[in-house]
């Protein structure tokens, strides 16, 4: 049987991952036989997860960050609620979020049995705080607002989202799954530093240019982590908060290093080459009569035919759509100035313009 060839990342235009860098690899690597899910046997690896979750507490103004290297964005979402949910132990609770908010939350609302309200966002893709303060209630546990959508890279007006969870009583959690390694390099109000926010997921797997799987999920206080905790008798360690048991060391290690190696001025170059790469693409699809949407994080998305979007894909290149029907590019680290020239071409090719 032939080997596979690895991916190539020539054409990849929607992926939220990227190639990891030289020394997240060779972590992941070493430590690929390693269990942080049994911190006592694996210790190495349990103390790169407590580096991992200082570099993540330095980036999200956290000094005492509490929380661990999860398997991704869903899993951080899901123990997010999960640890609100049985912090209030409430009879009948729910989570209020955007409608923009990722689809991890459906699936967490269905595991958890957690009733999610989300409501509309407004003309430029944010929460609606008015409409999120319609909402709550004295049953909502958790408030959550997006930095750096899904669909859009749009960041919402996380401490007006903060006041309104906190008047209820809720606590409030920030999805920076992909936002969180560039956002510190903006004016954005998103993090720890910016409001008395209560969790965060925020993933080195996405723009932190660490290997899959490495998500990152912290919380403020010890006592909302500890929701989390089950008892583990027969390990060496007494409790476990992780959703998964036996984990990844090689997405931890990962982590790690290339939050060792890259933070800040390596994520800072990453986010300026890829900024600066949205602008200009934006700029560039505008010029051909696109309706494209301005970049706020690098991301842009842009009304496209279904005929243009299909026969662009069958010319290798691998993009996404939004719910609405726009195609979404993602300024990933491995996207290059050439490899955006190289697709207007195409699409000059293929378009009506
Ligand atoms: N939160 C946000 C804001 C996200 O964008 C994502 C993933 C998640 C949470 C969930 O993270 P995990 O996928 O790590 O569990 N957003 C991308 C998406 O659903 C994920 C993705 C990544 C898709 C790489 C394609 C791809 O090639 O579109």
């Amino acid at each position: 049987m032939q080997r596979a060839a690895p991916q190539s990342f020539d054409r990849v235009l929607s992926s939220m991952c990227t190639q990891p860098h030289p020394v997240a690899r060779e972590a992941a690597a070493r430590f690929v036989a390693t269990n942080p899910g049994d911190p006592a046997t694996y210790q190495t690896v349990a103390a790169l997860e407590e580096d991992a979750l200082a570099y993540l507490g330095e980036m999200t103004g956290l000094s005492t960050p509490h929380g661990y290297i999860a398997s991704g964005g869903t899993e951080a979402n899901i123990q997010a609620i999960r640890a609100a949910r049985n912090h209030a132990r409430d009879d009948d609770p729910n989570v209020v979020a955007p409608e923009s908010i990722h689809f991890s939350f459906q699936k967490a609302a269905d595991v958890l049995g957690v009733e999610l309200r989300t409501v509309p966002v407004d003309v430029d893709y944010r929460a609606n705080v008015d409409a999120v303060r319609e909402a709550v209630d004295d049953h909502t546990i958790l408030v959550a607002g997006v930095a750096g959508t899904t669909e859009f890279g749009r960041v919402d007006p996380i401490p007006e989202l903060t006041t309104v969870a906190h008047d209820v009583g809720a606590l409030m959690h920030v999805d920076a799954a992909w936002g969180g390694f560039v956002l510190p390099f903006t004016d954005h109000e998103w993090s720890f530093a910016h409001a008395p926010i209560d969790s965060m997921t925020i993933d080195p797997h996405k723009f932190g240019q660490a290997v899959v799987p490495a998500g990152g999920l912290l919380f403020r206080d010890k006592e909302i982590l500890d929701a989390l905790a089950i008892d583990t008798p027969y390990l060496e360690s007494t409790s476990q908060a992780s959703l998964t048991g036996t984990r990844s060391g090689a997405g931890v290690a990962s982590a790690a290093a290339a939050m060792r190696e890259l933070w800040p001025a390596g994520y800072r170059e990453a986010y300026e080459t890829q900024q600066a790469n949205a602008e200009w693409f934006y700029k560039e699809l505008v010029a051909r009569g696109y309706d494209a949407v301005e970049p706020e994080l690098p991301l842009v998305a842009a009304p496209l035919p279904d005929s243009e979007f299909a026969s662009l894909r069958d010319l290798g290149w691998r993009i996404s759509r939004t719910a609405s029907g726009e195609l979404r590019v993602v300024c990933m680290p491995h996207v290059s100035r050439e490899s955006l020239r190289a697709f207007l071409s195409d699409l000059d090719d293929v378009g009506s313009g």
